[in-house]
């Protein structure tokens, strides 16, 4: 088993949506570690996507992921983060595959529902910006 960071983007936590994309990965597999409601700061978004830095479209996500609550949370599963990845489905809702977390809830390339992490390598790291050791409950036993 492995995990991975997922958040529900304001997009979706403003449309009441959270709770269905939740119950939607529990559904395929993932396991709650996890979960809290922040809203990010400008500092706080620039450091988290810094790797998108020189992308044309790094301040409209920036500003997109401040304008709102977002729900970030670690889920476990086997091969976490490819599985994860999958589940939310292509970055355009427009070829995310059916049945997908994209598919069912996001609106545009921006305005995308759901970030997941893209490597194990991302994955601790992105964890570690929103969750300490002790804030992820282990649910086996
Ligand atoms: P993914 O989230 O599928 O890993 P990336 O890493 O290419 O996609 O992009 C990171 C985030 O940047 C996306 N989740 C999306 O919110 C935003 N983004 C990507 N491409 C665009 C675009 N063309 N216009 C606006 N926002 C974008």
């Amino acid at each position: 088993m492995s995990l991975t960071l997922a958040i529900i983007k304001p997009d979706a936590v403003a449309a009441g949506n959270a709770g269905r994309i939740v119950a939607h990965l529990e559904q395929g597999g993932f396991t709650l570690r996890a979960i809290r409601m922040t809203r990010l700061t400008e500092a706080q978004a620039g450091e988290f996507y810094a790797v998108h830095r020189e992308r044309p479209f790094y301040g409209e996500l920036v500003e997109f992921m401040t304008s709102g609550p977002c729900i970030p949370m670690v889920l476990e599963a086997a091969d976490a983060v490819p599985a994860l990845r999958e589940a939310i489905g292509s970055t355009d809702p427009a070829e995310a595959a059916e049945g997908t977390v994209r598919k069912l809830y996001a609106e545009s390339k921006g305005r995308n529902a759901i970030h997941a992490s893209d490597s194990d390598e991302n994955a601790a790291r992105e964890i570690s910006f929103f969750f300490s050791e002790s804030d992820r409950i282990s649910t086996a036993g």
